[in-house]
Parts: structure tokens; sequence; C-alpha cells
């Protein structure tokens, strides 16, 4: 009952729809990241590139946001467009979410955010950019995503190019295996952090193939440890960006960020566009490429995960 009541606020756009009564493989693609994590053109141009690489692997996007009281699942052009252009768009985490939807205000969500609509629409497949995590200096600020406690219960499996090192990724790694989120990894054996390919940390269990990723995430289900799984995959070497320029310019950033006082839900998006500017816009590129290798890796999952489903109970 309370499900159906949920599935009430969604608004489905008709090729999502189409594909999702069809038993075709969807992909949930967040919207933070078009509204707050990059600049416009670029970010309404990614993200239609991003949707047309997964709709050419087999799979059908749905980009989700939340557009006049409703929870969209799958964004026309014009809505794209409205998230990736408008100055007013709120950033949407589990807490946000009812502020938002009452209001009818433009919500972009976060991966937490984006998560809990994957689910209430059937989506099991959720490309992203990195995900949130402990914050330098959490021990102090208390500052951890909602996006970890999200991953602790929301069956959906997360692809990321790993955390930012604007994070503690060794905190946020074991704040995961505390809430029993396994932490994927392929094409090498470590966490990836990002704008380079190695956060010095390794991940859980190394599954390069879609077919393995997807039994295990299937097992897991199967099993009732409801919870998300991160999968995570480096960006392409071509793409990367050397460790330690951008750990000098983390660390001018996070000196930047407490010497405006700025905390809560501004700390990211203010690390994000200081880092952007602190790299004359170089980031940005590594930050597209790294987006689009995730969305060829979520696509093959979801048509691995969907044909799992297929199969004769067990995987
Ligand atoms: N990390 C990135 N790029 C992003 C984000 C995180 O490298 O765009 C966004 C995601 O939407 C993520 C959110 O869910 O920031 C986390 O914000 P916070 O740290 O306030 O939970
Ligand atoms: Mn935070």
């Amino acid at each position: 009952m309370v499900a159906n009541l949920a599935r009430s606020w969604l608004t489905w756009s008709a090729p999502a729809a189409a594909a999702q009564a069809a038993g075709h493989p969807l992909v949930a693609l967040e919207s933070t990241i078009i509204a707050h994590g990059m600049p416009y053109p670029e970010n309404v141009r990614t993200a239609r590139e991003v949707e047309a690489l997964i709709r050419d692997a087999g799979a059908e996007p749905a980009t989700i946001a939340l557009i006049g009281g409703r929870i969209h699942i799958g964004l026309s052009d014009d809505e794209l467009e409205m998230i990736g252009r408008s100055d007013h768009v709120h950033k949407v985490s589990r807490r946000d979410l009812p502020a938002v939807l009452a209001g009818g205000g433009l919500g972009a969500t976060t991966v937490a955010g984006t998560m809990i609509c994957a689910a209430l629409a059937g989506i099991e497949v959720f490309v992203t950019g990195g995900i949130g995590g402990v914050h330098r200096g959490a021990q102090d600020t208390f500052d951890i995503s909602a996006d970890l406690q999200e991953l602790a219960k929301t069956s959906v499996a997360v692809i990321c190019a790993g955390a930012k090192s604007i994070l503690d990724i060794g905190l946020t790694l074991e704040y995961l295996e505390t809430h029993g989120v396994p932490v994927l990894s392929c094409e090498q054996d470590n966490f990836a952090a990002f704008y380079t390919r190695d956060s010095g940390f390794r991940a859980d269990f190394r599954l390069d193939d879609a077919a393995e990723q997807a039994r295990f995430i299937r097992t897991k289900w199967d099993l009732g440890l409801d919870g998300g799984v991160v999968l995570s995959t480096p960006v392409p070497e071509a793409a990367a960006m050397s460790a330690e320029e951008i750990d000098a310019l983390t660390r001018q950033a996070l000196g930047d960020a407490a010497a405006q006082g700025i905390t809560g839900k501004a700390v990211t998006p203010f690390l994000l566009a200081r880092i952007k500017a602190l790299t004359g816009g170089r980031s940005l590129a590594t930050n597209i490429a790294l987006v689009k290798h995730n969305a060829e890796v979520g696509a093959r999952l979801a048509l691995a995960l969907a044909r799992s489903k297929r199969g004769s109970g067990a995987v």
C-alpha cells in the first residue's frame, strides 16, 4: 500500500514507461550532476550524450528530477534544458524530497535522492559520476553524505568512478563496510578516485565481467540483503588527471571552504566549483569522460541484470 501510494508521485516519460512495460533494462541517471555539478551548456550536452550512449548499448536511460510536485522518471529535452539552465534548482537528498515535492519547485536529485526514486520506479541500476562520502575532518563537522545511509538501505546498484579526494576515501570505505554495502571494482583492484584512477584503497571484490557483477548483485538481493551495491570503475587513462595536481588543488579548495565558513549541503557544490575554477576548466573534461565511461559500464550491467531476472529463480 505504502509503495503504491509512493508510486502515485511518479510521472514517467513515454520511452521510460514503454521500456518498463516491456521489461527492457532501464538505467537511472541523477540530476544534481547536471544542475550543480557542471556548468551550462556542457551539463545539458553531456546529459544528452550519456543518454545516447546508454540507448546505443541497448538499455533505456531515465534521468530523474523533481518538476512541479512530481517525481519525473525520464526527462524530455525541454525538461532537461530547464534543469540544466535554471539557477533555482534545489539539491534534493532524502531529507529534502518532501519539501521540494510539496512545494512544487525544481529539484535535482543527488545520489541518495535518485536511489530513492529509482527504487520506487523499480529501476535496479543507476549511473552517476562520484558518490558522496565521509568528508575530510568529519570527526569535527559530522559531515557524512546521506548517500552512504541510502546505500545501506535502498536496493539499487550505483556505478561510479569512485569518490573524489575532497572526501576521506578510507573513512568512506570503512563506513560502507559497517553498513554492509559491498564495493565492487571493475578494470582494476582498487577503488577509483574520480579525477584519478587509483584511490590507493582496495575495493572489496573485483568483478570485471557484467554477468559476474549481475550474479553478485542478484544473489545479495535474493538473500533478502537489502541495500545498494557500489560498482567503481576508473576514469579512462587518456582523460585522467595527475594525482599531485589534484591533491594540491583539493587542499586549496578545502582551505577556501573553511575560510569562507561553507557548511551543510553547500560544501560539495562549493568544492566542485572551486576545483573546476582552479583547474581552469580542465577538470570538466575529465568529469565528462568518466561519466560517459560509467554509462557504458552501467548499461552492460543493466542488460546482465535484466537477463538474470528472466532466468529461472536463482541466477
Ligand atoms: N560528487 C561528485 N559530483 C557530484 C556530487 C558528488 O563528484 O555532482 C553530487 C552527487 O549528487 C552526490 C552529492 O550525491 O553531490 C553529495 O552531496 P553531499 O556531500 O552534500 O551529500
Ligand atoms: Mn554533506
